[in-house]
């Protein structure tokens, strides 16, 4: 007997090339539209130049003892960028891995915040009122459940916010990702799953990450679309967001989106990729870099420049120094800074731990 399926079983799901509008010389494929203005453009682009800026900034203050482990962003920028400008920043939720630094910013969270949380420092962890983002999580697949908490939260009090829950190929072998679309397939959540496949989760490439020979074709099994698209395109990655937003808020329910995209630095700071990434792949990455194409798809009509890019760069340079500047005016924390924040009325014994700690000093 043949070992293969008969022809009439049809397979349930199928690969399909990742979904692209603007083209690695930044031209638009085909008969591709723009999916954004320029000014929105723009807009997103600063966003990106200014998480690359903090990666290196951060890489070299980690180095040097002043910052704790870091994930820079390097190569990702238009998965991130383009999916956070496809919200509306009053209605809808940004809920990170560890990685999506400038979705919080466009969110409206503070760069202080997210240095003070590199520090170590305990108001790195407080979300102003009225901003719309979880905090970074280390703990892989676990904001996953809390973003589709969130969309089911906002459907039962019939508001029209969705939640974007951001993670990594990685992520999606965890239990918390599949138990998730499942409950949100059931509810139709207004609840987006961004899958940054950067390629690899630390040291284990995607192709042992998973059998799947397609990460997006998973969300049928749930009930819901899943879609592929070339997460270095930002206009792509944002057409599929703002479909997908527009889905949400008419109540049809989730939408996985696989962002095809690369790693282009190491996993964090406590990584040497060197160990394991093969150059050649690498190279062949580095010819599709997302921020590039944008700025040579601005230029195109006038909108980018040489001097454009140093005055930029200059600019984005001093807003991450003042950033720096204001955490340092923030007073280190204490020990007792230890015992709070953790229950709303410490227990007796946490009180007598901090009794005989703050007593040592
Ligand atoms: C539950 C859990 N297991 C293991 C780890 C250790 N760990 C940290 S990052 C990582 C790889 C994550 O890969 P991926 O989800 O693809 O995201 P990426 O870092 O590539 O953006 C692992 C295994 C963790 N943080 N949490």
């Amino acid at each position: 007997m043949s070992d293969a399926l008969s022809p009439q079983f049809k397979p349930a799901a199928k690969s399909v090339a990742p979904h692209k509008l603007l083209g690695p010389k930044g031209k638009l494929l085909g008969t591709a539209k723009a999916p954004m203005t320029d000014a929105q453009a723009l807009e997103a682009l600063r966003l990106m130049m200014l998480g690359r800026a903090f990666d290196t900034k951060c890489f070299s203050l980690q180095r040097q003892g002043k910052i704790g482990t870091f994930a820079p962003l390097h190569g990702q920028e238009a998965s991130i960028v383009g999916s956070a400008m496809a919200l509306n920043p009053e209605s809808d939720w940004v809920v990170p891995q560890y990685r999506e630094t400038p979705a919080l910013l466009r969110q409206g969270y503070p760069l202080e915040q997210i240095i003070l949380y590199r520090q170590g420092h305990p108001h790195g962890g407080f979300v102003p009122d009225g901003i719309k983002v979880l905090q970074f999580q280390i703990s892989l697949a676990a904001q996953i459940p809390h973003a589709v908490g969130l969309a089911w939260g906002m459907q039962l009090q019939q508001q029209d916010g969705v939640s974007v829950a951001y993670f990594g190929d990685g992520s999606s072998s965890e239990g918390d990702f599949h138990e998730s679309c499942n409950l949100a397939g059931v509810l139709k959540a207004p609840v987006i799953f961004l899958l940054q496949n950067n390629q690899w989760a630390i040291s284990t490439p995607r192709e042992i990450q998973s059998a799947a020979s397609d990460l997006a074709a998973r969300a049928p099994g749930y009930g819901f679309p899943g879609i592929s698209v070339d997460g270095n395109d930002l206009f792509a990655v944002y057409q599929a967001t703002a479909e997908a937003v527009t889905r949400a808020r008419a109540g049809k329910g989730p939408t996985l989106i696989e962002c095809h995209t690369y790693r282009m630095w190491a996993h964090t700071t406590a990584d040497d990729p060197s160990r394991y990434v093969d150059e050649k792949e690498e190279k062949r990455w580095g010819t599709r870099d997302p921020i590039d194409r944008v700025q040579r798809y601005l230029a195109d009509s006038g909108n980018w420049s040489d001097d454009k890019a140093k005055a930029w760069e200059a600019e984005i340079a001093d807003e991450i120094q003042s950033a720096f500047d204001n955490a340092a005016k923030v007073p280190p924390a204490g020990p007792e800074a230890l015992y709070e924040h953790v229950f709303e009325t410490p227990t007796s014994t946490l009180n007598r731990q901090r009794a005989a700690h703050l007593q040592e000093q």
